[in-house]
């Protein structure tokens, strides 16, 4: 590859990448807070892996309902796009029904957060409400279909840290067609330990990063559910569910095919 090529793929892979994950990333954050964390221009973990920009910073804040009233990254109308939450249909049955509404928000304990949970977006949650035991359900329909990266956060930041706060969570994700109700048995899941005391996201224990296929008019599902001995109670922190921009890329290496023969062509004329 020529360097004229090379400088044009970098500023191609640039361009593309930040103008299509700012428009169609959504970003949800969980929990009832209005005083800090639910505000616009938190930093999430795709802001922590430099995926998301500064011009990423428009959150849906999310309590305890279903929403159609959703917006993009950019602040751009997330038309069509709508999110259900649901509950385990009992303690064991690793089914999310959709129609279940218990659910309550809660704000953190107050003292000793760590500081990546400072005022931000993970500070806060959504859990179900109505049994200790039960998974709950988020699922997102009307998004494009394409590669997705998944990024979750759980926490349990309404106890303060210490034996209470390492709580772990396993959070499952998978795609469905329709609206019917959910077995996550058989989707694919990420641990969240929650045991680093550094302070900041760390990818794998306070957070996830999951890749996700979406086919057309297929649904996202994610599940979150508590470990330990036994099952627990589901919730969520924060979610950003951003779009890896395939076709744009395969875009890019065909117009570097084409760049790299026009350079052949002038290279071979007398
Ligand atoms: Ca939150
Ligand atoms: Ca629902
Ligand atoms: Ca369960």
């Amino acid at each position: 590859m020529t360097q004229t090529a090379k400088i044009v793929a970098a500023v191609l892979v640039t361009f593309v990448w930040g103008a299509t994950a700012e428009c169609a990333t959504l970003m949800l954050d969980f929990g009832g807070s209005t005083t800090t964390g639910s505000g616009q221009g938190a930093v999430g973990p795709g802001h922590f892996e430099g995926l998301l920009t500064a011009a990423d910073d428009v959150w849906n804040p999310i309590g305890t309902s279903d929403t159609s009233s959703l917006v993009f990254s950019n602040g751009s109308p997330a038309t069509g796009v709508s999110l259900d939450l649901g509950g385990e249909t009992g303690t064991t049955t690793d089914v999310i029904g959709w129609s279940e509404t218990r659910f309550a928000t809660r704000n953190p304990g107050d003292g000793g957060l760590l500081d990546y949970q400072k005022n931000n977006v993970v500070r806060d949650y959504t859990r179900t409400n109505y049994s200790s035991t039960v998974a709950m359900g988020y699922r997102v329909t009307g998004l494009s279909p394409g590669l997705y990266y998944v990024y979750a956060a759980a926490d349990d930041t309404y106890h303060l840290p210490g034996a209470g706060n390492n709580t772990s969570f396993e959070v499952f994700l998978g795609t469905q067609t329709g609206g019917a109700d959910t077995d996550y048995s058989g989707f694919i899941s990420d641990v969240l330990e929650n045991v680093d005391a550094s302070g900041s996201y760390v990818r794998g224990d306070n957070y996830s990063r999951t890749l996700v296929k979406l086919g057309a008019g297929e649904s996202l599902v994610i599940a979150s559910e508590r470990r330990g001995p036994s099952d627990g109670r589901g919730q969520m922190n924060a979610l950003q569910i951003m779009p890896i921009p395939e076709p744009a890329a395969l875009a890019i290496w065909s117009l570097l095919g084409v760049l790299a023969a026009a350079a052949g062509w002038r290279r071979r004329r007398p």
